[in-house]
């Protein structure tokens, strides 16, 4: 048996893959959809690499049912994928939209029918453009529209979906999105500012966590991305840096959830968890039970010491002595392993199962038959991230899951189409999805370890 090899995960093990609603959909403003932060930004010159946009992309609300049989074909016991706020409630506030939300209550069923289990994410960073305007994440009464909008998708779809997320990577979307500016919306906020983001993403997963509960959901979670932060060098100095980087990567949205109160060290960055922005009872709010903790895993991070005029605690450096994927991103499978057993560690009995809600990797794939993509890269990489899964569930951890990222290449946020992170290659002209050798070895995998020990 090899380190990688049949039965070192137990035969329930939930697999599956991951996908978003910007990502694959396309058909951005069919049946009644209104814009998004995405549309807005990147129709903006100079912001998404080549000028792609992700209409029509993989173009997934027209081909959705090609996608089921990619689905089936690969034997996941679950699929991952995004709710468009903008399609079911356009706007974001007010009333449904029967034509939006029937693209999802079709796609359930049909999932519930092939055998696979609908996982949903309610918010994976495209928010209607109208409450961009009313102010985004910085206004207060975006996490109360956000509760209302997860009330009216439960009661929809409750009674079917088994496993829901209300947000994918809330840090990413804060740190990217409204500190860094690489993301929609694109801004660079600091101190309370930025810091009005990170509270009312937290007050409304909460929010919505409980809008959830009260229509019947059976499994409520949050999806969170954490690296682990190693230091640049030997020196000292660095030290500071790496906690920093690791308060607002790893703590920042875990912290409130599990243990009810923000991390030390946001001081550092200009942001005061103790000011009036958190209400009496936020907190509470923010600190709903959950049945699970999505863990979305890429890679390490390395920190040092800031140099002058560095507007950030820490400065984002190369670790030594790792590969790269085409992303640029370190490739570290003890990372994966370090992550689940950090979480184990630092929250204990507070620490809800675990689900690896995201792996993956973007590899320059270079089709070698006409159309068939070999891409052993991206194998190395997923067999290794899961055995490092089995090694953090052989030392302990209870993760019940990994889904890949992703089904499909997709629209790859700031990066276009041109990193592919897919099992299935797409053709951006013809929108044609072919299998890789990767999309093969994933369903042997899953054959294999379902079978292996059961
Ligand atoms: C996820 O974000 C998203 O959920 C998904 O939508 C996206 O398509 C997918 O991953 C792939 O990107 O090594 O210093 O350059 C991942 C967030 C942020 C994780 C950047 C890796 C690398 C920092 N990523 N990070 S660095």
């Amino acid at each position: 048996m090899t380190a990688n090899g049949p039965g070192r995960l137990p035969a329930d093990f939930d697999w599956g893959v991951a996908t978003s609603a910007y990502q694959i959909e396309g058909a951005s403003d069919a049946d009644g959809r209104t814009p998004s932060v995405w549309d807005t930004f990147a129709a903006e010159p100079g912001r998404i690499a080549g000028g792609d946009l992700a209409d029509p992309g993989c173009d997934h609300y027209h081909r959705w049912r090609d996608d089921l049989d990619l689905l089936a074909g690969l034997g996941v016991h679950s699929y991952r994928f995004s709710i468009s706020w903008s399609r079911v409630i356009p706007g974001g506030r007010g009333t449904g939209n029967p034509r939006g939300l029937a693209f999802y209550d079709r796609l359930v069923d049909a999932l519930l029918a092939a055998g696979i289990d609908p996982v949903i994410a309610l918010f994976h960073w495209d928010l209607p453009q109208d409450l961009q305007d009313a102010g985004g994440w910085t206004a207060r009464d975006t996490a109360y529209a956000f509760a209302d909008y997860a009330l009216e998708i439960g009661t929809a779809l409750a009674d079917r979906v088994s496993r829901w997320a209300t947000m994918n990577e809330p840090f990413e979307h804060f740190a990217l999105g409204h500190v860094i500016g690489l993301h929609a919306p694109g801004q660079t906020l600091t101190g309370d500012e930025a810091f009005s983001v990170a509270h009312h993403l937290l007050l409304g997963h909460g929010l919505a966590a409980q809008a959830l509960r009260t229509t019947g959901a059976r499994q409520v979670g949050l999806i969170n991305s954490y690296a682990p932060v190693r230091p640049a060098s030997t020196d000292p100095a660095d030290g500071p840096a790496v906690s920093a980087l690791d308060a607002i990567q790893n703590r920042l949205f875990t912290d409130p959830v599990l243990l009810g109160g923000y991390p030390a060290g946001l001081e550092a960055f200009g942001m005061d968890p103790h000011g009036a922005l958190v209400r009496p009872g936020d907190l509470q709010e923010i600190a709903t039970p959950l049945d699970y903790l999505g863990v979305n895993y890429y890679t390490v991070l390395g920190a040092g010491a800031p140099q002058d005029g560095d507007p950030l605690p820490f400065r984002l450096t190369d670790p030594p002595g790792y590969e790269h994927t085409a992303s640029g991103w370190p490739v570290a499978p003890v990372g994966m392993r370090d992550t689940l057993q950090m979480l184990r560690e630092r929250y204990q009995q507070a620490l809800p199962p675990l689900y690896v809600t995201e792996t993956g990797a973007a590899y320059d794939d270079k089709p070698d038959a006409e159309d068939f993509c070999d891409d052993t890269e991206r194998i190395a990489f997923l067999s290794a991230h899961v055995a490092a899964v089995a090694d953090a569930v052989e030392a302990g951890v209870d993760v019940r899951g990994l889904m890949v990222w992703s089904l499909l290449d997709n629209f790859e946020w700031a990066e276009g189409f041109a990193k592919r992170f897919g099992l299935v290659q797409v053709n951006f002209e013809t929108a044609k999805r072919t299998p890789k050798a990767s999309y093969q070895w994933y369903r042997d995998l899953i054959k294999q370890q379902s079978e292996a020990t059961s």
